[in-house]
């Protein structure tokens, strides 16, 4: 059990998740179709799609295996539809049905009679809590968690959490196309969360996502010149604390990215790509560091992220680009995150405010 619980492998491929994947599952099928597809320029913040009628979300809560299991659906597929033509779910929110700790995810695409569906239909998926700021880029939401088409898992940690409050609500960007040949009617995108509530005898120690970016605290989508390129970004620590670890997300072409604490002047991780000899991405490596204590950040430190790419296109690719380390990070003083909370924004002016949100360019992982 343990030993499934600490096996973390490497996060894959575009536009996909990030920290803690257990599972690369990579499928040389969907890497092919992502080059056909080439995430031309979508910006989650600027652009309109359809909207796709009756997508709902449902939450089904087991106390007795401390899963909740999120629905999102019913959503049709027909085949060979991009995301610019296949009409999206509109944001949806997930209101936390208790006060303790999520523990893990675990995504999935099924059918409305319970089959497996590819991965792939899924461009990509984010939880963003309405109700905290980023600690390191305040003028964004939390991002808690946030897959792509290869559905990577964000694996438990025992002994950490991310602490959740009864009645926040959790945002659901989900953004399908299908690559494949195949339609899919009544496809439901399914997350088991774990989680443990307050009754739980065991402690556990909050962590915080922490979002590194090349862009720092801006849109994390840039163009991607021709041939060889890096791109370096800083945001700065405001607290003491730990990583736990850290993994990344890149798109097509990328070869590396590294963490720096500029001001300690010490690397913290090289996460090397993996690309096929087209160079599209197969995965990126995890670095995890619990198992020493974790890597120790201090208030104050500005964090360095360079992001080095070859596109072997010849062009330039529009908004091809990411580069974002991702990880969990432990604040000595938990209290010290609390102001960090605040009304939701949408709850409390509907409309006007969720539109203001989506415009802000800062708001959003575009993709
Ligand atoms: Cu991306």
């Amino acid at each position: 059990m343990l030993a499934r619980l600490f096996l973390i492998a490497g996060l894959s491929a575009a536009c996909s998740p990030f920290a803690f994947a257990q599972e690369p599952a990579q499928k040389p099928q969907s890497h092919m179709r992502r080059a056909i597809e080439q995430h031309d320029g979508f910006m989650q913040g600027g652009m309109h799609h359809a909207v796709a009628k009756g997508v709902l979300l449902n939450q089904k809560v087991d106390a007795a295996t401390h899963t909740i299991t999120l629905r999102i659906g019913p959503m049709n597929l027909p085949a060979n539809t991009s995301h610019m033509k296949m009409p999206q779910p509109a944001d949806l929110i997930w209101t936390i049905p208790l006060t303790g700790w999520l523990l893990s995810y675990h995504p999935h695409i099924v059918d409305a009679s319970g089959n497996a569906v590819p991965g792939i239909v899924l461009h990509h998926v984010a939880f963003w809590n309405e109700n905290r700021s980023d600690f390191l880029c305040p003028n964004k939401e939390e991002h808690i968690f946030g897959a792509g088409g290869e559905l990577t898992e964000w694996a438990e940690i025992p002994g950490y959490g991310y602490r959740a409050q009864k009645d926040d609500r959790i945002r659901v960007e989900t953004m399908i196309h299908n690559p494949t040949a195949t339609s899919y009617d009544k496809a439901f995108l399914q997350i088991e969360v774990r989680y443990l509530d307050d009754t739980s005898p065991a402690p556990v120690k909050n962590f915080y996502p922490a979002w590194m970016d090349v862009a720092s605290c801006g849109n994390s989508g840039y163009d991607l010149p021709a041939g060889p390129s890096e791109k370096s970004g800083t945001v700065g620590v405001k607290y003491d604390g730990i990583l736990l670890g850290v993994g990344g997300h890149m798109h097509d072409y990328a070869q590396q990215i590294t963490l720096e604490d500029a001001t300690k002047k010490k690397n913290i991780a090289t996460l090397q790509a993996k690309t096929d000899e087209k160079g599209l991405l197969l995965s990126m490596p995890v670095a995890t560091f619990y198992s020493t204590g974790g890597e120790p950040l201090s208030a104050g430190d500005q964090l360095k992220i360079t992001a080095k790419y070859d596109n072997t296109t010849g062009k330039l690719l529009r908004a091809g680009a990411m580069g974002i380390v991702v990880g969990y990070f432990v604040p000595a003083n938990d209290a010290a995150l609390a102001p960090l909370r605040h009304p939701a924004k949408s709850s409390a002016h509907h409309t006007h405010d969720m539109h203001n949100m989506k415009d802000m360019p800062n708001m959003s992982h575009d993709h």
